[in-house]
């Protein structure tokens, strides 16, 4: 089976893994599984092509065996399900899904909150006194985090799709900023980036977007 990934021709990120298609990619180095890429211009992500596979004209989607599928958190857990990115044992199974969501509801809101303000609104007037507010509170979520992995080096059971989802939220730039704070979570960041499937996943979209980038030159 090879699967197709849809990312952006020209990732906004600048080749820093930073896009939503860096989980789905990560995912599938880990689980041996072949891919080709369907690269989009923003202009392409929003027309009824697209749109049929990704309602809100977004990367990244996934495409395999006659299914498509979108958001990547759950293309994740597809992956996860069928190729073995999964706990065995039926609770620790659940726990890690459990992790799954905790990382794109529970932590990366908040991440992405903070980065909104710091990017998009900088210039209001207000956003002097929400910064430290947000901070605060992305604060506590670290402090959780760190307080719930323990001296453990994953979320649950050895490697899994959980620590994909957790490590691409922790990732972006508002949350590395604070991470020197919480040493534990920054050696859990720093454990995932050292596999050899981040590091795959990692030099091809860098090298996707340079190859896009001397194209344009
Ligand atoms: N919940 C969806 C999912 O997880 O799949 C969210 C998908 C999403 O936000 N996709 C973004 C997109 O397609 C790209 S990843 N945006 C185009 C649009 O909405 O029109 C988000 C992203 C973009 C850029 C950076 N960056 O430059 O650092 C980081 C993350």
């Amino acid at each position: 089976m090879t699967a197709v990934v849809s990312v952006f021709s020209a990732s906004p990120d600048g080749g820093r893994g930073l896009a939503r298609d860096m989980a789905v990619r990560w995912a599938l180095i880990e689980a041996g599984v072949a891919h080709d890429l369907r690269t989009l211009s923003f202009a392409e992500l929003k027309t009824q092509a697209h749109k049929a596979r990704q309602p809100f004209g977004q990367i990244p989607t996934y495409e395999a065996d006659g299914l498509t599928l979108f958001e990547s958190g759950a293309i994740v857990l597809h992956i996860a399900e069928t190729h073995g990115l999964l706990p065995q044992d039926y609770a620790a199974r659940a726990r890690a899904i459990v992790w799954m969501f905790a990382a794109v509801s529970t932590l990366e809101p908040v991440i992405v909150e903070r980065e909104v303000a710091v990017l998009l609104e900088c210039d209001r007037p207000w956003t002097p006194e929400r910064l430290p507010l947000i901070a605060a509170r992305l604060r506590a979520r670290l402090a959780d985090l760190a307080d719930a992995l323990g001296d453990r080096p994953w979320l649950e059971a050895g490697f899994s799709a959980a620590d994909i989802m957790m490590v691409c939220a922790l990732r972006r730039p508002a949350a590395v900023l604070l991470l020197p704070e919480f040493p534990a979570v920054a050696a859990y960041v720093a454990r995932a980036e050292a596999r050899p499937a981040f590091m795959q996943a990692f030099a091809d979209q860098k090298a996707r977007w340079q190859a896009d980038q001397a194209r344009r030159a």
